[in-house]
């Protein structure tokens, strides 16, 4: 099968939201908290190695990183820094918090938001935060439950049906799946989502 996604390309890292490029056109942007694995998960998406760099240490993404998906392009995916890393200095880490609160209710071309959870540890109180920044405009979300590897089917269906019920709870209406970027499973449910997402969004003239 085509993969859309195949082509991205890094376009620049912002450390400041001044620094991203213009905010016409459409982004689909991935948060979580360090370590969760959204580079990984992009990665799998992209069906590439190295698109996002994928940690070895947690809190390697510090700046918002920006991919277009075709040379030229109006349509971009955006790796969020991951919030929550606890061996950063506070200073640095409000600094992240507020890089992410500020994109997530600021950035007009941001189409849907893609949520990162590690499937042992999901719907932590960062996750929570986070999630309350997506208030005033809503926009769609899609749940990403991943390394979806380390534990069994049975543990798997038991963390998505707590989240979805967490997420309920939370008044939010979102869309859930498991995942993994090691076993490259739900690559193609995810790939079928976005795709729907970036078809409903506005069009690009
Ligand atoms: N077993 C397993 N490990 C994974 C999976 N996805 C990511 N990892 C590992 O988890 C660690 C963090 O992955 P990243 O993709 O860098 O996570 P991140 O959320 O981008 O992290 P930061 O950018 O530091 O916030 C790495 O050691 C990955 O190899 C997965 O699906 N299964
Ligand atoms: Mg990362």
């Amino acid at each position: 099968m085509h993969n859309p996604f195949r082509e991205a390309e890094f376009v620049l890292g912002a450390a400041r939201i001044a620094q991203l490029p213009p905010d016409t056109g459409v982004e689909i942007a991935f948060a979580g908290r360090s370590n969760a694995g959204k580079s990984s998960a992009m990665n799998a998406l992209c069906g590439r190695r190295a698109l996002a760099r994928v940690s070895r240490t947690p809190g390697r993404t510090q700046e918002i990183n920006v991919f277009r998906l075709t040379p030229g392009g109006e349509q971009r995916l955006i790796d969020l820094p991951g919030y929550g890393y606890a061996r950063v200095p506070p200073a640095q880490r409000a600094h992240w918090d507020r890089l992410i609160g500020q994109y997530l209710r600021e950035r007009q071309s941001l189409l849907g938001l893609v949520l990162i959870m590690d499937i042992r540890r999901p719907m932590t109180d960062l996750d929570r935060n986070l999630l309350q920044w997506l208030e005033p405009q809503p926009r769609p979300l899609h749940v990403v439950l991943t390394k979806a590897d380390k534990v069994s089917r049975n543990e798997a269906a038991r963390q998505l049906q707590r989240a979805r019920r967490d997420l309920e709870e939370m008044g939010l209406n979102a869309t859930l799946q498991s995942f993994s970027a090691l076993k490259r499973e739900g690559v193609e449910d995810l790939q079928g989502l976005l795709l729907e997402w970036l078809e409903i969004g506005p069009d690009q003239d």
